[in-house]
């Protein structure tokens, strides 16, 4: 089978690429290894920037997002005894929405229907060759159990932090920087109203802890927990018992409900080079991960995707290589930036160290609070840079 672009991932950055390029009338394929349901079922990020939300809708894809979207103009800051509001629309000049990224997924892959190209669920074996050449393939076996070989112009892997498409980038000439935290978070997703009108991330000597929802009665909450944290010991109660402790403030009580779903998720920082080798482009997980504090690893994913769009329209519509030739430079100034940020709010929120760190932490918390330029620096990161020009524009 021939097609223009093969993309190895359909979670959102592949889907998003899938759609961006059927905008500009190129054909794609996609490959995913889980199901269509196990996709859509996946609970993942809460928080998209402005900028994403602004190109969802400019691909039609905004209309169940304006509809049941939570616009919020920042976010709670908390240690004990104190919860400080930063507006970001004050600081920073734009909001951002409450949409969850298993809603994001749905409706792209309702648009993927929609446009009736191809998508490839549950295949196996799946593998990248030749992506230093012209003629790059992408062989797997499919759920019938035939094996199958798509041979096409541009490869995308948008195929996460475990696929395989980074390894199709020689081992010579990747380069690849990881930080492991000593922590992952407890998340739960709960029937029960919020207790606040935004986020609250929340700073104590017990650990951090994050307020968000996914609607007016859907909360999403987080808990700092040990790295290797068995979930089996951690009883509804006693999540709820250390919500409600590490969110305390007088006059203010978190309302409790039915749990619906609890799980430990690591905390890593991840970046490989090259994004791109020869005809291989590498957009989203599969090629930087970053800890969920700043709430960057979908809306980095879209940017990527975005810039590729655009990078890969321009190679195969108007045989003008500049933006692909430039891609991975461009692409790595935001990752970068993204990463800083995600690593600058996980550092300073979560309990590690002694009571030394925990006094830096603290001080620079109420900087944050005190100083408007250093509110502005959180909000201008946490509110997202501006999404580069795609096949839209
Ligand atoms: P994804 O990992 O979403 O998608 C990759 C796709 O490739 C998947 O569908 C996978 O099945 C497929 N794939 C993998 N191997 C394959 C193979 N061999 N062949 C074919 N397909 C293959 N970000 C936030 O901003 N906030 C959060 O709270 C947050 N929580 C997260 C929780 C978890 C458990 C994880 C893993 C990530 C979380 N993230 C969060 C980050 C997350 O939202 C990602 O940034 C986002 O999913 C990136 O999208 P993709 O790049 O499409 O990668
Ligand atoms: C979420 O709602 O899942 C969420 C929100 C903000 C974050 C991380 C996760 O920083």
């Amino acid at each position: 089978m021939r097609c223009r672009v093969a993309i190895v991932g359909a979670g959102p950055a592949g889907l998003l690429l899938a759609h961006l390029l059927d905008a500009a009338g190129i054909e794609s394929v996609l490959i995913e290894r889980q199901s269509a349901e196990h996709v859509a079922s996946r609970i993942r990020a809460g928080i998209l920037e402005s900028g994403t939300v602004d190109l969802l809708r400019r691909a039609g894809l905004g209309d169940r997002l304006d509809e049941e979207g939570m616009e919020h103009r920042g976010i709670y800051l908390q240690w004990p005894g104190e919860r400080h509001h930063l507006d970001f629309v004050n600081l920073a000049g734009r909001s951002v929405w409450v949409y969850g990224q298993t809603e994001v997924t749905k409706d792209l892959m309702a648009a993927r229907r929609r446009a009736e190209q191809a998508a490839y669920y549950n295949a196996s074996d799946v593998e990248v060759h030749d992506a230093d050449t012209e003629r790059p393939s992408v062989t797997f076996i499919d759920e019938a159990g035939d094996a199958q070989r798509i041979k096409a112009e541009i490869v995308a892997g948008c195929d996460g932090y475990h696929g395989p498409s980074k390894q199709a980038v020689p081992q010579a000439v990747r380069h690849t920087w990881e930080r492991n935290y000593p922590f992952a978070w407890l998340g739960i997703l709960a029937d029960v109203a919020p207790s606040s009108n935004e986020l609250i991330y929340a700073w104590h000597p017990d650990g951090f802890a994050l307020h968000s929802m996914r609607s007016h009665s859907v909360g999403r909450f987080y808990l700092q927990v040990a790295p290797d944290e068995d979930i089996a010991e951690w009883s509804d109660d006693r999540i709820w018992h250390n919500l409600a402790t590490r969110f305390a403030l007088d006059g203010w009580k978190l309302d409790t409900g039915t749990i619906t779903e609890k799980s430990v998720l690591p905390m890593r920082s991840f970046v490989t080079t090259p994004m791109r080798r020869g005809r291989l482009f590498l957009a989203g997980d599969a090629a930087h991960i970053v800890p969920p504090t700043g709430a960057k690893g979908l809306n980095l994913a879209v940017a990527d995707v975005a810039l590729l769009s655009r990078a890969i329209a321009d190679l195969l519509l108007r045989k003008d290589s500049r933006a692909a030739d430039a891609y991975c430079e461009t692409a790595l100034n935001r990752v970068w930036r993204c990463t800083h940020f995600s690593w600058w709010m996980t550092t300073m929120l979560h309990r590690h160290g002694d009571d030394f760190d925990a006094e830096l932490q603290l001080s620079q918390l109420r900087r944050i609070v005190d100083s408007p330029s250093a509110a502005t620096e959180l909000a201008q990161n946490y509110a997202g840079l501006p999404i580069p020009l795609s096949t839209l524009d």
